[in-house]
């Protein structure tokens, strides 16, 4: 692979970090207990900033404001037109601050910066068009019931929904949850994660100053076990967001299910396979496997990560991978032409050289890489398995890096058996030229997503979540909006019903 040397020396980001407190009820203030934690640079492991971390308490407060901005307006009191113009001009707003936020979530997170810059903060700002067009087009059906009575349904907003996110697509998982529960007419309190507090901070901000009435977002930074935690038991909010592991997604579940039975929806991990048939483009199978894993520094929920390729075709495929991979560029992801950045944090990069040596270990063949880059940071080379067997760990547990599993199937019925045998259930990428291929394919995946020769095709309107351990709900497009509205029967008596 091609390493950039500046890995070593990191570039400094032109910016200066001016928020660090929780934002509640429209105003930035210090977590109740005064206590804060920093968050970290991956290309260095330095500090960056000190982050005010909230706790039960700082979500006690925030829930109370959103509570207030719900029950007693304005939110839901104002028109879906009003609500919908400042969405929209959030999005204006955005668009204009693209170079700031992207310098943040490139310096907080790690990914390279004109990734964040020209795909994902403008795929945020897309979100928010998309749901800001939504907020005024909610309404219910009148239903052709037997009997004399005019029967109609209200599609109406929980209250306050709780929104958990993690830290591998920050302001992108942001738009996919505070969206739609805006659009719809709840309030919101966002825990962000512990990783990655504050691109979410800088940009409310800006949602404050087109118009957001204070309380109707609020921003609590903290960690899982607290701040998380408490909001998702909290006995005042009506409606719960998660993604994360399915670990703790399970735990947000039972935290719900266990206060006020609020409902879930729930975006968990995956082990997505991408199968290449016997008479897929090769070349472009190659390529798009190799973006479907490395893509975010293979950091992605839906990343795919069984490669499975039709055995007439295998060994053309692996020597080509490992080319692709080999010439990958890593480095300093605020560089121009860098396609990897540094691992999120400490934690994850060890995850990660552990599942590489778990590999090795149990005989999957290490065609490249398998190691860190560099001396500082949290750098990993594109790491590259071939002839990885389905009882390995590397082919059923989650290492959410750089690292791409091969293996070898001999028929349509051995690549669905592979394919399915998951906890998962997230998405999956066909690669044929075969229209009968791909559907036979596309009905025997029990996954949320098929993606056929393409993959990772993220618009707004389509909607994206897990079968089995994978998730439930969905989010995005018109899916992702009924996650957030409860419906109300309405009945009343019809007195001249032949008119
Ligand atoms: O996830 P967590 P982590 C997977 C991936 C990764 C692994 C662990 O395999 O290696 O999960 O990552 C909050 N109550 N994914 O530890 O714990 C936490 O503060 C309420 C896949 O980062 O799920 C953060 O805001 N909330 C995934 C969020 O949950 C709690 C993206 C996610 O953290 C909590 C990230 C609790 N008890 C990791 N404990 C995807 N689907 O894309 C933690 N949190």
């Amino acid at each position: 692979f091609s390493t950039s040397a500046a890995i070593d020396e990191p570039i400094n980001p032109s910016i200066q970090i001016d928020h660090t407190q929780l934002l509640i009820n429209g105003q930035f203030v210090d977590a109740a207990s005064g206590k804060n934690f920093p968050t970290f640079d991956p290309r260095t492991g330095d500090v960056i900033a000190r982050v005010a971390e909230g706790d039960a308490e700082d979500i006690n407060r925030a829930v109370a404001a959103a509570r207030k901005a719900f029950d007693e307006g304005p939110w839901p009191k104002m028109t879906a037109y009003e609500r919908s113009r400042i969405m929209f001009r959030f999005a204006d707003l955005l668009e204009k601050h693209t170079e700031e936020v992207a310098t943040l979530e490139t310096w907080d997170n790690g990914k390279p910066y004109e990734q964040a810059a020209k795909i994902e903060i403008p795929m945020v700002v897309r979100m928010f068009r998309y749901y800001a067009g939504w907020a005024d087009k909610i309404h219910g059906l009148t239903v052709p019931a037997d009997g004399q009575h005019h029967v109609q349904t209200l599609h109406e907003p929980y209250g306050v929904a709780g929104l958990i996110i993690p830290w591998n697509f920050p302001l992108l998982l942001y738009s996919w949850k505070v969206g739609p529960a805006l659009a719809c007419g709840n309030t919101v309190v966002l825990k962000t994660a512990e990783q990655t507090p504050l691109s979410a901070l800088y940009v409310s901000k800006l949602f404050h100053e087109s118009g957001l009435p204070p309380g109707v977002l609020n921003v609590v930074s903290g960690f899982g076990p607290t701040a998380g935690a408490a909001l998702s038991s909290h006995m005042d909010v009506n409606k719960l967001s998660f993604t994360g592991s399915t670990a703790t997604g399970k735990v947000v579940l039972g935290l719900a299910a266990n206060s006020n039975l609020k409902p879930v929806t729930l975006e968990l991990g995956g082990k997505s396979p991408f199968i290449v048939c016997e008479d897929a483009d090769i070349d472009k199978a190659v390529e798009l496997a190799h973006s479907a894993l490395f893509f975010n520094q293979g950091q992605c929920c839906c990343a795919g990560s069984r490669t499975l390729v039709h055995e007439s075709v295998y060994d053309e495929f692996v020597e080509k991978a490992k080319a692709r991979a080999l010439k990958r560029v890593v480095g300093d992801p605020f560089k121009t032409g860098i396609e990897q950045g540094p691992q999120i944090d400490n934690e994850q990069f060890q995850k990660i050289l552990k599942y590489i040596r778990s590999g090795i270990e149990s005989g999957a063949t290490l065609e490249t890489g398998g190691e860190q880059l560099g001396s500082r940071g949290y750098y990993i080379q594109p790491t590259v398995f071939s002839n990885v067997q389905d009882d390995m760990l590397i082919a059923k547990e989650e290492i959410f890096g750089p690292v791409q599993s091969i293996s070898k199937f001999k028929d349509l019925t051995e690549a669905v058996q592979k394919a399915n045998a998951s906890s998962y259930g997230l998405a999956a990428g066909v690669f044929t030229q075969n229209l009968e291929t791909a559907n036979t394919l596309t009905r025997a995946l029990r996954v949320g997503t098929v993606w056929i020769n393409c993959y990772d095709i993220f618009d707004a309107a389509v909607p994206f979540g897990g079968f089995k351990m994978s998730g439930q709900g969905r989010e995005k497009g018109i899916y992702g909006l009924s996650s957030y509205l409860q419906i109300k029967a309405v009945v009343s008596p019809l007195k001249n019903p032949a008119w």
